[in-house]
């Protein structure tokens, strides 16, 4: 009698095993295969070789670039170098990428480890650049003001908060708030790995401001990307193992209302969204397990999205770029500036086309 119950006890946990393995091969969109869109002019950005994860562009053509990201799972080809931020001018002809120096006496350089940024543009056009970093692998946000004659990034404030603990991208709604996503409800490594292999969708998203923190949104199976709308009523978020984006109605107490979701056949990373038209530009992994099993024959490709009209009963899907890693792989983030599209990566370089 004891046999058959451990038996029984072990086939069903087989079979759970099974069905766990099965949905985790489709969340991780582990059977999809790249069909190839190519732009004309595209360039690779020099001076960018270990990843350029999230990017926000001014109003003036002047890009921030977070490059340097080590992340647990994914691999890391300058394991022993800091992160950085980097700054691009995109009016450029043949633009180049130059580090921006950080200054403040309060910031350890050796730990910074940049995931996603957002900025704020206060009223007197100060720029405010706020940074999701992972010092020994906790979660901050480090926020920085952008001097520009100087090209540094004066350092003012660390921030964390224990609603805060796995932070993956932010949005800014003003210096020191913003709306940020948490990937996973566990920090440590090997939690992590099994609540996402389980699927229990336990990540969420968080309002921050520094007198107010609350989870604002919850349930997500990997929150990534986070957003928000021109005249700022929407905030978007990415749920990378769903393959969804989500549109929420924001209230004037932060609140977040669910009006929405589209489905895609591909892993959501960081969305930009267009100032002039609303659009959104998504970075995105066709083949997640390309990307956490990362295999130089048989890279991760790249693939970029753009949506129009979202909120309307119809909105329009584009794939606007698609590579099989030959050129690009694993994308992240996209966004535009007068024609242009610039393309970030989790852990390569960074692609400048024409549209
Ligand atoms: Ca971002
Ligand atoms: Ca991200």
């Amino acid at each position: 009698m004891a046999k058959l119950m451990v038996l029984t006890l072990l086939g069903l946990g087989l079979a759970l095993f099974r069905d766990h393995r099965s949905s985790y091969l489709t969340r991780m969109n582990a059977f999809r295969e790249i069909k190839p869109v190519e732009l004309p002019n595209c360039k690779l950005v020099k001076g960018i070789e270990s990843g350029s994860e999230d990017l926000e562009v001014l109003h003036n053509g002047l890009a921030f670039i977070s490059t340097g990201l080590k992340y647990p799972g994914i691999k890391v080809f300058e394991p022993d170098k800091p992160g950085k931020i980097l700054l691009m001018d995109l009016n450029e002809e043949d633009p180049t990428v130059l580090e921006l120096r950080i200054t403040g006496s309060n910031f350890d350089l050796s730990s910074f480890n940049p995931h996603g940024i957002s900025t704020f543009t206060d009223e007197d056009n100060t720029v405010y650049l706020l940074v999701v970093s992972h010092p020994d692998l906790k979660s901050t946000v480090e926020l920085f003001k952008f001097q520009e004659e100087e090209k540094t990034l004066l350092h003012l404030k660390t921030i964390k908060h224990k609603l805060l603990p796995k932070i993956n991208d932010i949005v800014a709604v003003g210096p020191e708030h913003f709306y940020a996503t948490n990937d996973h409800y566990f920090v440590d490594t090997y939690l992590t790995f099994w609540e996402m292999y389980l699927g229990l969708a336990w990540s969420y998203a968080v309002y921050y401001s520094p007198n107010e923190v609350q989870v604002m949104a919850s349930g997500f199976d990997f929150a990534n990307g986070i957003n928000i709308s021109p005249d700022g009523k929407y905030v978007y978020i990415a749920e990378s193992m769903a393959h969804k984006i989500h549109v929420y109605e924001k209230h004037a107490n932060w609140t977040l209302t669910p009006l929405k979701s589209l489905d895609f056949d591909t892993i959501v990373d960081n969305i930009s969204v267009d100032p002039v038209t609303g659009d959104l530009w998504i970075g995105c992994h066709p083949n997640g397990m390309k990307v956490f099993f990362y295999d130089p024959e048989n890279p991760p490709g790249s693939e970029v999205l753009r949506i129009q009209n979202i909120l309307t009963e119809e909105p329009k899907v584009t794939v606007v770029y698609a590579d099989n890693g030959t050129v690009l792989q694993a994308s992240t983030t996209a966004s535009v500036y007068k024609g242009k599209l610039l393309i970030g990566t989790v852990f390569h370089r960074a692609l400048y086309c024409e549209l």
